[in-house]
């Protein structure tokens, strides 16, 4: 049965007021020294649920089972059982999906349309790696050798997957994450953020219900101090897969150096989004207007750098801050919301400093540019969707990550000259490019250090296509069905028969 949602009163039937608990070995246990945290909805600021603070011990617990699990009954399923259990799995994604959109919503503050708006590809994803689960090969070899000899690659699951995500798509991440651990036949130790740890937990528990065995998903609740250090150290965990920001990756590859465990890091970025003057401009001005604003601009590939060609500047300007100033900002459980409130009192904080910083280092304020505080928005986390103009590379919003709905707006000349500014940047995660002219676009595709680019679109994904970084925005890739080698040994096989 899908629980009832009332949605009139930002309530949830998880949230029952009982404390949480997390799942180790297909149980639900309480953090081994008893210590919890409060999650909070960041529209209101009223206490959701009170969560184990899972540590060390917790994480020991966990790898223990899940270690358990890979060497049981699971280690032996078959990929045609697995890739069953998979597509029941998204079954039961899909029965829940509102419900676990909406625990996304009231404990992230994502707008429910936002949220919701996920289902066809969270469904599709997990459907997708069902069907990769059946398609695992490894290949044969003629060898030079002299004697006959049968050569030939195995693939191998990795063993004990961990898994540390960030608090801006909750359910996504958990359903990224997910998998192609259970697609390769892999088990997995997952640690939510400490500021949305709900979805994760409610997902959980419908994979047991899925039929996911014990053992095989674990959920560790807990700070990144704690739990996610002790997960990214600890000597059990094969491969780790990471997304959050540059800083915490940095110190997770030095952790990971105890075992030499595999690395996946998806980390920040500041993506050029890139408009030419024969560009359809009112459709590229919006679409650059929604890749900053979108989530609150809390999401990884936002377009935050629009370089915009001098012909065409002034009314893209316009026409971005039109677009940012039609948006509604307002509770995520609002329906009519467009955008919602950033995750935390912390986040805000950061996000209005960076604000601070443009004006201090003369970039034009062309709108937004504060906290809301009227009656509607007093109590959260808003910030108005901020336009600034004449930015120039150097200063601080134009170089750092600010997950915020702050646009850096820039003009420019020609495409070498985009290129080079474009490309100077520690990170190198999307880059849109909007233009008429098929020889320019291929240019600048393949011109662009990036591991994504969009041509007349931003943000576009689909699960056979892969997401990630190259430079300081990670590696390794998410979605696409190369993305099991990297859960996946290959083992060579000799064997001479003559
Ligand atoms: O991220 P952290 P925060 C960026 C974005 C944001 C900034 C700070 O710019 O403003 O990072 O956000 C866990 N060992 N992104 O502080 O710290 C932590 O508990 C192991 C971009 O929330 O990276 C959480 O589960 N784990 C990004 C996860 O890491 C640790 C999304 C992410 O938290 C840890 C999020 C440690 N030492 C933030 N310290 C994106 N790429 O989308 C923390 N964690």
């Amino acid at each position: 049965m899908t629980p009832e949602i009332d949605y009139a009163n930002a309530t949830h039937p998880f949230l029952d007021g009982a404390p949480k608990r997390m799942l180790i070995g297909g149980q639900w246990v309480a953090a081994a020294s008893g210590k919890t945290f409060e999650t909070r909805n960041p529209a209101t600021g009223d206490l959701l649920a009170v969560v184990p603070e899972g540590d060390r011990e917790d994480i020991d617990r966990a790898v223990a089972a899940a270690r358990a699990a890979f060497e049981g009954p699971w280690r032996r399923m078959k990929p045609d059982e697995r890739a069953a259990l998979m597509h029941a799995l998204a079954d039961v994604l899909d029965a829940h999906y509102d419900e676990l959109a909406w625990l996304d919503t009231l404990d992230m503050g994502s707008p429910i349309r936002h949220t919701r708006g996920s289902r066809r590809h969270l469904v599709g994803l997990m459907r997708y790696f069902a069907g990769q689960a059946t398609a695992i090969h490894g290949l044969t070899a003629e060898t030079s050798l002299n004697g006959d000899m049968f050569a030939a690659t195995l693939k191998e699951p990795v063993g004990v997957v961990g898994a540390i995500i960030p608090w801006n798509g909750p359910l996504w991440a958990t359903v990224f994450k997910t998998a192609p651990v259970l697609a390769t036949g892999c088990t997995l130790v997952l640690k939510p953020a400490e500021d949305a740890p709900l979805t994760p937990l409610r997902f959980a528990e419908l994979a047991l219900q899925a039929g996911v065995p014990p053992g095989v998903i674990n959920v560790v609740t807990g700070f990144g101090a704690g739990a996610g250090a002790a997960l990214a150290e600890h000597p059990g965990v094969d491969k780790l897969s990471f997304t959050g920001s540059v800083g915490t990756g940095q110190q997770i590859v030095r952790a990971s150096a105890g075992n030499l465990k595999r690395l996946s890091l998806e980390l920040g970025g500041k993506s050029p989004h890139i408009l030419f003057d024969d560009a359809d401009v009112q459709r590229a001005a919006q679409s650059a207007a929604m890749g900053v604003f979108a989530n609150a601009g809390q999401i990884c590939s936002a377009g935050t750098r629009v370089f915009v060609q001098r012909g065409i500047y002034d009314e893209v300007v316009e026409a971005m801050a039109r677009a940012g100033a039609a948006l509604r900002v307002g509770a995520g459980t609002d329906p009519t919301s467009d955008i919602g409130p950033l995750v935390s009192p912390r986040q805000m904080a950061r996000v209005l400093g960076y604000v601070d910083s443009a004006r201090d280092e003369g970039a034009r304020l062309v709108s937004g540019g504060a906290r809301l505080d009227g009656p509607a928005h007093a109590q959260g986390n808003f910030v108005a969707p901020t336009v600034f103009a004449d930015v120039r590379d150097p200063m601080r919003i134009a170089r750092e990550e600010i997950f915020g709905p702050v646009a850096s707006v820039m003009p420019y000349d020609d495409l070498d000259e985009v290129v080079r500014r474009a490309n100077d940047s520690p990170f190198g995660l999307g880059a849109g490019v909007w233009t008429r002219d098929i020889g320019r676009a291929h240019a600048m595709a393949k011109r662009l250090q990036s591991g994504s680019v969009w041509v007349n679109c931003y943000n576009q994904m689909d699960p056979s296509m892969p997401f990630g970084g190259v430079k300081q925005s990670g590696y390794g890739r998410e979605s696409g069905a190369q993305q099991l080698d990297e859960y996946l040994n290959v083992k060579g096989l000799w064997i001479q028969h003559d």
